[in-house]
Order: structure tokens, then sequence, then C-alpha cells
């Protein structure tokens, strides 16, 4: 702001200091004229415009850093409750990425089937479980980023509620269903090459926990952060 303000006082001295030569009778004037009004207007707008180009010169928009990774096999990634059945991807480009984002696409999973007499409809999401299941709830969200030896790489361990059992957590600012997930370590991203294999598990199929009353499958898209 403190630029622009002085390049437009640089540009009205520097119309009156021109003035003379262009402007017939100025120094005589008390009051400039309408035609000479125009002029420094005209003048001050072209002032401004060239302010505003080089500005957008040196700040350009940054492009976006999303990376779809693209499947060999199937363009979705789909995970089930249980039955050991991991989704599969592939990374498709070497480097450091410093964050996954998970597009919910179609499907939903279930951590528990609340039967005919609970007041409860259904602990299907596209994440988890629910807000409403008396234990999980605090914690809903079951969806996790493992290595292709099953070590867990997303969410990182300080947001997993029982660390020796990695099943159940919550993400500042995402839901059970929420249309996407994002898991971000800026300060420890992870290197990847080409071809390497991870996996997208539901945490009770993964840690083989209570998934025998678990239902449902996920399908999503996944995107990778490059650094
Ligand atoms: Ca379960
Ligand atoms: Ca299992």
């Amino acid at each position: 702001m403190k630029i622009f303000l002085f390049i437009v006082l640089y540009g009205v001295v520097t119309v009156f200091a021109q003035a003379p030569a262009t402007i017939s009778n100025c120094c005589s004037c008390e009051q400039f004229s309408e035609a000479q009004g125009k002029q420094l207007r005209g003048l001050l707008q072209e002032e401004a415009s060239m302010l505003r180009e080089g500005m957008q010169r040196m700040c350009p928009k940054k492009d976006n850093k999303w990376h779809k990774i693209r499947n060999i096999t199937s363009a979705l990634v789909c995970f089930s409750a249980k039955g050991d059945n991991p989704g599969l991807f592939t990374i498709d480009r070497e480097g450091f990425v410093a964050a996954f984002k998970l597009v919910h696409v179609s499907g939903q999973v279930s951590c528990e089937n609340p039967g005919c007499n609970s007041t409860v409809a259904s602990y299907k999401s596209n994440w988890g479980c629910s807000f409403d299941h008396p234990y999980i709830g605090p914690t809903p969200l079951g969806t996790f980023i493992t290595t292709k030896s099953k070590r867990v790489l997303f969410p990182r361990e300080k947001f997993i509620r029982d660390k020796s059992k990695s099943t159940w957590y919550a993400l500042p600012g995402f839901e059970p269903d929420s249309p996407f997930l994002v898991f971000h370590d800026f300060s420890n991203p992870d290197f990847f090459h080409r071809g390497q294999q991870l996996q997208l598990w539901y945490g009770e199929d993964l840690e083989n926990v209570n998934e025998e009353n678990n239902s449902g499958k996920t399908c999503v898209e996944v995107y990778a952060w490059y650094l």
C-alpha cells in the first residue's frame, strides 16, 4: 500500500514537473482547466495500471500442487471395512510428498450394525464410523494410508486414539462424512519412488479388531502434494 501511494504521488509530481511543457498556461492558473484535469486523470490511471501489472509479475499465482495419482488398473481406489481388503494405489511420480488428499467418490463403510432395537439408524460413513457410536464417537475416523508392509503412514501417530491398536482417530477439520480427507506433515515429508505401492485401509480391518460386524466399501481418488 505504501508503495502504491508513493508511486501515485510520484506520478502527480511528475505531471506537475512536466506540465509546463505539455499544458499551456499552467503556471498562471490557480485551478486546472477541464482539459488539464482530464489529462492528469489519464496519466494517473496509466501509472496505476503499470503498477498493478508490475505487482502481478512480482507475485505470480502459484500452481495447484495437488497431483492426481493415476492407477494403472483402475481409476478409483476402493477399500472394504473387513476381510483384508485394502485399496491399492501406485506412486506414479518420484519425490517428497508432504500431504495426501482422499476425495470421496462413492460407497460407505460401517463400523457396526446398530441392530433392530437401536435408536441409531446407522453407523455408516465415508471414512469410518459415527459421532453417535458410544465408544468410537469422539474419534470416528478410521481410514489409513500404509506402506505395502502395512506400516501406517497417515494419519500421523499423534492423532490416533489408541496407539497400540491403530483403529480410530480424530483429525481437526474433518468428520466421518467429509467429502474429502487431507493428511499432511510438511515438516516431515515422505520420499516415494515411482512404482511404489501404498495401501488404503479401514483401521479395524488393518488391525483385525472387531471387523466381523463391519460392512461396506468406500471408493476414492487419491492426490499427493509434492514438494
Ligand atoms: Ca466393528
Ligand atoms: Ca482384517
